[in-house]
């Protein structure tokens, strides 16, 4: 992390080779405008006039020499109305990767150090300009692979979860308070009544878990689920994928064996983001390249969120099909799914008393009509735990949740401490841990390096 009081400068657009008309290199801290002026030159006669939200228009050059390096517009944000709270110059230069660079190597030449990964958010946060939450949803807003998602990070972007946080740090603070009192002056005051305490230190519990639970499924939202296409050959994997991700992105034909290897497509299923991987039809293969095939989607299953079974329900659940459920790690979901059930006979099926054994116990959908798709939707997100995401109105990310969870876990000591009758002081260790992780969650209680370490996680020019 860069020294505070540094002024420090990186780009603050996306780099990437030739996308973009413009780039933004951003310089902040107390020397900003300084370096500014060292390798900007105003075009026209008249001095430029450095107020504050004023857009110059001119070009940054090598100040020994003269040399122009490009043509921008440079923008002065005086301290503290930026986004990092410090004296903020922005260049908005040509979004080519050298002209940029370029204005990049002259700014740090010229008082500007460079900046460290999340500099720029940490310094908005240590000058009150965002708190702790918002600092993070500025990095998820950018991250967000679908509109709901984005919608989410807007949410704490807002201070919506600082605000629900704060919300239920403040209540156990009370608690805290009440208890101290009477620790202290026990004598001067009414007596406290344990039942009182306990039902709203579980009140806060019982929020604080909704919310954990909400954003395990928000967390789901943001990063996207990664979801494994299994079966035996022919069943149609690979036509479900393109079904499923609207084009033809992987090959079908008619013959067992036609996907050789993992293949993957990005889907935005119900505004989840979705990452499908098509497999190779599993079997006892002698081709050594259908083998190697069948070997990469077996190790495709340990690593994904959910594993969609599928078998041929018109030629009804095999001896292969069962083999290969027997074979399914036990600690992924999965759903198993009949496919092609356009090709059953519904007068024959129907008559039968719908006897299809394979049928009962599964969803069955076809990949070329369409049949059965809404089901196969609702259940694919039940399997995942995804059952009330319209509801969600915020988030918090892993780190916040992991603290909610520690806060939560010493509540439920308290508890402990409460039923064993053990007096007020024992209460009061439980309590002020609680108190403790939630104010990491929105930063109110956090040390330096924790904070070090949330921000270097960010990208440079963040
Ligand atoms: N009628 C009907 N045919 C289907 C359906 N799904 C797939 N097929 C056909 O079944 C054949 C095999 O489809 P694929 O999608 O290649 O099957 P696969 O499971 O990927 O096969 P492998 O890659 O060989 O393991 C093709 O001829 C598809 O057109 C369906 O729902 N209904
Ligand atoms: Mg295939």
């Amino acid at each position: 992390m860069n020294r505070p009081g540094s002024t420090i400068a990186a780009v603050a657009t996306a780099v990437a080779a030739g996308v973009g008309s413009v780039a933004i290199v951003r310089i902040s801290g107390p020397q900003a405008q300084a370096v500014g002026q060292r390798v900007f030159r105003p075009t026209g006669k008249r001095q430029p006039v450095w107020e504050s939200h004023r857009v110059l228009y001119g070009h940054v050059v090598e100040p020994a020499s003269g040399q122009v390096l490009d043509e921008v517009l440079l923008l002065y944000m005086q301290a503290p109305r930026s986004f990092t709270g410090e004296d903020v110059v922005e260049l908005h230069c040509h979004g080519g990767v050298v002209c940029v660079q370029r204005v990049l190597e002259q700014v740090l030449t010229n008082g500007a150090e460079a900046a460290a990964p999340g500099a720029f958010s940490q310094r908005a946060f240590l000058h009150g300009r965002l708190d702790l939450t918002q600092a993070e949803a500025v990095a998820q807003v950018i991250s967000a692979r679908s509109r709901r998602a984005a919608g989410l990070a807007l949410a704490g972007l807002d201070g919506g979860i600082e605000r629900r946080i704060e919300g239920l740090r403040q209540q156990l603070l009370e608690q805290l308070a009440q208890l101290e009192a009477h620790l202290d002056f026990e004598d001067d005051l009414p007596p406290l009544r344990p039942e009182a305490v306990k039902k709203k230190i579980q009140e806060v519990a019982k929020n604080l878990s909704h919310l954990v639970k909400d954003s395990l499924q928000g967390q789901s939202l943001q990063q996207g689920l990664r979801v494994a296409i299994i079966g035996c050959p022919n069943v149609g994997k690979s036509s479900l994928l393109n079904y499923l991700g609207g084009r033809d992105r992987a090959i079908v034909t008619d013959l067992p064996g036609t996907t050789r290897d993992t293949l993957e497509t990005e889907v935005v299923l119900r505004d989840v983001p979705i990452t499908l991987v098509d497999t190779a039809g599993i079997r006892e293969a002698s081709n050594p390249v259908e083998k190697l095939g069948i070997a990469r989607s077996r190790q495709v299953l340990k690593q994904v969120d959910l594993i969609i079974l599928l078998f041929d329900v018109h030629l009804g659940w095999s001896e292969a099909d069962q083999a290969l459920a027997n074979e399914l790690p036990e600690d992924v979901p999965h759903l198993r799914v009949g496919n092609k059930v356009d090709l059953l006979d519904q007068s024959r099926y129907q008559a039968n008393g719908g006897s299809n054994d394979a049928l009962k116990s599964s969803l069955a959908i076809s990949s070329i009509t369409g049949q059965g798709m809404e089901a196969f939707t609702d259940a694919f997100f039940r399997c995942c735990g995804l059952t009330d995401l319209e509801r969600l109105d915020i988030s918090l990310n892993r780190r916040q949740t992991s603290m909610a969870q520690k806060a939560i876990e010493a509540l439920i000591r308290l508890e402990t401490t409460a039923q064993a009758g053990l007096p007020w002081d024992f209460w009061t260790i439980d309590l002020r841990d609680a108190i403790h992780y939630l104010g990491e969650i929105t930063g109110k209680e956090i040390s330096e390096n924790i904070l070090d370490e949330i921000f270097s996680k960010f990208c440079i020019g963040k």
